[in-house]
C-alpha cells in the first residue's frame, strides 16, 4: 500500500505540474501521448484503489459529480461590484476623488475580462471551495465545476499560506468558443449567442461532465483574504503569480491619469486581438493601505473603476438583401454587406429582421448603413446613412413566392413574420409534428406548437423519430426550457412509446385518415407491418375506407421517407400493435359497475380500460353484477353490493388487477 500511495503521489505532481505547463503556460513539456500514458495510470491506480483519491488529483477535473442543486455559499469577505464609467471626464472625476486621500496616486490598469467572478478557497494551499459572485453576499458552490477548469490549480506552489481566497474572472475563450460554435453549427444545433453566456451556463450545470467539456479559462485579479498582506495590488499579482495562478501578464502601472486613458484607448483598439473579450478596463489603486483608508460604498470599493468602451460603430455598403427561409417557414431577409472589420471580426452579413424593419428604417439595397456589434457578437444594422444614399438605391420588397420550395408566402396579419405555405418547405415540419404530438394522436404533454418550433429552430428535429433521439441536455439549454422540463418532456415522449396502433397511426398524419379511421386501420389490422403490407384494393374493403382513402394510405407507406420513418420510430421502441390485438380477455363475460370518485381516472377512462379487457359496465347494481368499483364517497350501489354480496374493489384493487 505505501508503494501504490507513493506512486498515486507522484502521478498527481507530474501531471499537475504538466497540466499547468500545457494549460497555464502554453508549454508543455512532454507530448500528448506521455501525459495520456501517465493518466491512465493514474486512472487505473484509483480504480484499484478509490480510497486513495484525492481532491488535487487530475482526474478529478474530468467532471462527473452530478448534483441536484447547487448549496449557497456566505462569501466571507463580499465579492463587492465595480462603479461603472462611460468616459474619460468620469475617470478624471474618479481620479479626483482619489486625489482627496493622497497627492500621488498611482494606478494599475487592468482588461475587464467579460466572463463570471468566482472566488476560489484555498486551505494548506488546496482548493477546497469555488463560489460564484451571486449578490455578492452569498453566492452558489460550484466547486465540482470549477474543478473542471484546468487553469484553476488544485494545490498551489512556492510559499502556501495557511488558507487564502481568491478572486477571478472564469471565461471562455474566444478561440474555445469559435471551435463550439462551429461544431454547433454542423450539428444544426442552436449557436451560442457569446461567450460569456456559455461560461454561465457552464459554470450552473449540475453535471460537471458536461462543464468539463467546455473548456473553460480563469484569470485571477483580487485577493480576497489570506494570512500574510503584500503592500500593493501589483505585488499580490505577483504573488498570486508564483502560487499558481494564471493572472493577466500585462498589468501596468501609471501615476497620471493621462496615461492612464492613454493605455485604455490602446486597450480598446487591439482588444479584437486579446484570446478573451473584454467589456471594458479596470483602473485600480494600487497601494493597498490607501484602498483599506478609501473602503467602499454600498456595493463598490472607492478604489477602483470600470471604464467601458462604447460599442465600435462602422459604416458599410448594403451590397443586396437576400430570403433566408428558416426551419419554421419564416422568410427573413439578411443583409448582403461589403465586408468591414469590426469588434475583432469581418462582417459581411447581418439579419433585417423582416419587412417591418426595413421599411419602419427605410433601408435600400445599394445604401451605406452603419452597423455595431450587439453584445459584441452579434452584427446590427443601427440606420442607412441617408446623405450617402445613391440615386439608384432600390427599395425592397418582400418575395411572393418562398425561395427555397416556390410556394406562396403568407403573412399572418398579427405577426410580423411571413411563411411560406409549401408542404415541402421547414414550415411543414412544424405543423406535422405538433400534429404528431397532438393529445388525439401520441399525446405527448408539454409538446405544443411553441416547443415545437423551438425545437425545430434548434435544429433538433425534423420528424417524429427525431423526438425519441432527444437528450435531456440538449433540451436543457433552449430557449425557455430548463432541466426540469427537459426531464419531463422526455418521461412525454418516453410515454409515448406505448400508445395504441390506432393513435400511430392517426399521428402519421396520413391524408384523409382521421382518428376515427385511423381506429379502424388498427382494428382490421393489428399490426403497422400489416396495413404496411396491404395493397389499396384491400383497403378499400375496410370499412370506412372508400378509394380515395385507400390510395392515400398505400401512396403513404410506398413513399420510402414514410417506410424510413417507421423503420426509425420502430428501432426507436413505439410500439407498432394495436392494443386489439394484444388485448387479453381477464374480464369477458364479467360486469362492472362503478360508483363514488376515482382518483386515478374518469368514470369514461375506467370503462374504456374495462372494455379494453373484455368486460363490460352497467349503470346498476344487480345480481349479474361481477364486481363493484367503488372509489371516494361510494353511496347507494356499494349498499346494494354488499346487500348482495358482490365483491367490492377499491380503486387500488382494481388497478392491481389491470395491471
Ligand atoms: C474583470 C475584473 C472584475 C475586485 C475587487 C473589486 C472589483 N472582470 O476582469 N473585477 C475586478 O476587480 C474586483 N477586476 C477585474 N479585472
Amino acid at each position: 500500500m505505501p508503494e501504490i500511495s507513493k506512486e498515486l503521489a507522484e502521478l498527481r505532481e507530474t501531471l499537475n505540474y504538466h497540466a499547468k505547463k500545457y494549460y497555464t503556460e502554453d508549454a508543455p513539456e512532454i507530448s500528448d501521448f506521455e501525459y495520456d500514458a501517465l493518466m491512465r495510470r493514474l486512472k487505473e491506480l484509483e480504480a484499484a484503489h478509490p480510497e486513495l483519491i484525492t481532491p488535487d488529483s487530475p482526474t478529478q477535473r474530468i467532471g462527473g459529480a452530478v448534483l441536484s442543486a447547487f448549496a449557497t455559499v456566505r462569501h466571507e469577505v463580499p465579492m463587492e461590484s465595480l462603479q461603472d464609467v462611460f468616459s474619460f471626464e468620469e475617470l478624471y472625476d474618479f481620479d479626483r476623488r482619489v486625489r482627496e486621500y493622497t497627492d500621488a496616486p498611482r494606478y494599475v490598469v487592468e482588461y475587464k475580462i467579460d466572463g463570471l467572478s468566482v472566488s476560489l478557497r484555498y486551505e494548506k494551499g488546496v482548493f477546497v471551495q469555488g463560489a460564484t459572485r451571486g449578490d455578492g453576499t452569498v453566492g452558489e458552490d460550484v466547486t465540482e465545476n470549477l474543478r473542471t477548469v484546468r487553469e484553476i490549480p488544485m494545490v498551489l506552489c512556492g510559499d502556501v499560506p495557511d488558507s487564502l481566497t481568491v478572486r477571478g474572472e472564469v471565461y471562455m475563450s474566444r478561440a474555445v468558443f469559435e471551435k463550439l460554435n462551429a461544431g454547433r453549427e454542423r450539428e444544426e444545433k442552436p449557436l451560442f449567442a457569446n461567450p460569456r453566456n456559455v461560461a454561465a451556463g457552464s459554470l450552473r450545470q449540475l453535471d460537471s461532465k458536461i462543464c468539463a467539456e467546455r473548456h473553460l479559462s480563469v484569470i485571477v485579479f483580487n485577493l480576497q483574504s489570506s494570512d500574510g498582506e503584500a503592500t500593493s495590488h501589483r505585488e499580490t499579482l505577483d504573488r498570486l503569480e508564483a502560487l499558481g495562478f494564471p493572472v493577466s501578464p500585462n498589468r501596468p502601472v501609471f501615476d497620471h491619469m493621462e496615461d492612464v486613458c492613454r493605455e485604455i484607448t490602446r486597450m480598446g483598439e487591439s482588444r479584437g486581438e486579446l484570446p478573451f473579450e473584454i467589456d471594458g478596463a479596470v483602473v485600480k489603486v494600487d497601494d493597498l493601505s490607501l484602498r483599506r483608508e478609501m473602503g467602499s460604498t454600498a456595493k463598490c470599493p472607492r478604489w477602483a473603476a470600470a471604464y467601458k468602451y462604447p460599442p465600435e460603430e462602422k459604416e458599410t455598403e448594403l451590397l443586396d438583401i437576400r430570403i433566408q427561409v428558416g426551419r419554421t417557414g419564416v422568410l427573413t431577409p439578411q443583409a448582403v454587406l461589403a465586408p468591414v472589420r469590426i469588434a475583432g471580426t469581418t462582417v459581411q452579413a447581418a439579419t433585417l429582421h423582416n419587412r417591418g424593419f426595413i421599411a419602419e428604417k427605410d433601408i435600400r439595397i445599394g445604401d451605406t448603413v452603419r452597423l455595431r456589434k450587439a453584445g459584441e457578437i452579434i452584427p446590427e444594422i443601427l440606420c442607412a446613412v441617408k446623405e450617402k444614399r445613391p440615386a439608384d438605391a432600390q427599395p425592397f420588397v418582400m418575395p411572393e413566392r418562398c425561395p427555397v420550395c416556390g410556394a406562396s408566402v403568407r403573412a399572418a396579419e398579427d405577426e410580423a413574420a411571413v411563411r411560406c405555405t409549401g408542404a415541402d418547405c421547414p414550415a411543414q415540419r412544424v405543423r406535422n409534428l405538433t400534429h404528431y404530438a397532438s393529445r388525439q394522436a401520441m399525446d405527448i404533454e408539454g409538446l405544443g406548437p411553441a416547443v415545437v418550433e423551438i425545437l425545430c429552430e434548434a435544429g433538433l428535429v425534423r420528424n417524429p423519430a427525431d423526438l425519441y433521439d432527444l437528450i435531456a441536455k440538449d433540451i436543457a439549454e433552449l430557449p425557455r426550457m430548463g432541466e426540469k422540463s427537459a426531464e419531463n418532456l422526455l418521461d412525454e415522449i418516453e410515454k409515448s412509446k406505448e400508445n395504441d396502433l390506432a393513435r400511430l397511426i392517426y399521428a402519421l398524419g396520413i391524408r384523409n385518415v382521421g382518428q376515427k379511421t385511423a381506429a379502424v386501420l388498427a382494428r382490421r389490422f393489428g399490426t403497422m407491418d400489416a396495413l404496411a403490407a396491404a395493397p389499396a384494393e384491400e383497403l378499400e374493403h375496410v370499412e370506412d375506407v372508400g378509394p380515395i382513402i385507400a390510395h392515400s394510405i398505400a401512396d403513404w407507406f410506398a413513399d420510402p421517407r414514410g417506410r424510413k420513418l417507421l423503420d426509425r420510430l420502430r428501432a426507436a421502441g413505439v410500439n407498432m400493435d394495436s392494443r386489439e390485438e394484444r388485448r387479453d380477455d381477464r374480464f369477458t363475460g364479467k360486469t362492472f359497475v362503478l360508483t363514488g370518485a376515482l382518483a386515478a381516472f374518469t368514470r369514461d377512462e375506467a370503462a374504456a380500460l374495462i372494455e379494453s379487457f373484455g368486460g363490460k359496465c352497467a349503470g346498476s347494481v344487480s345480481k349479474k353484477t361481477s364486481y363493484v368499483i367503488a372509489g371516494e364517497a361510494a353511496g347507494s350501489k356499494l349498499t346494494r353490493a354488499k346487500e348482495l354480496g358482490i365483491p367490492v374493489l377499491s380503486e387500488e384493487e382494481f388497478l392491481e388487477l389491470v395491471r
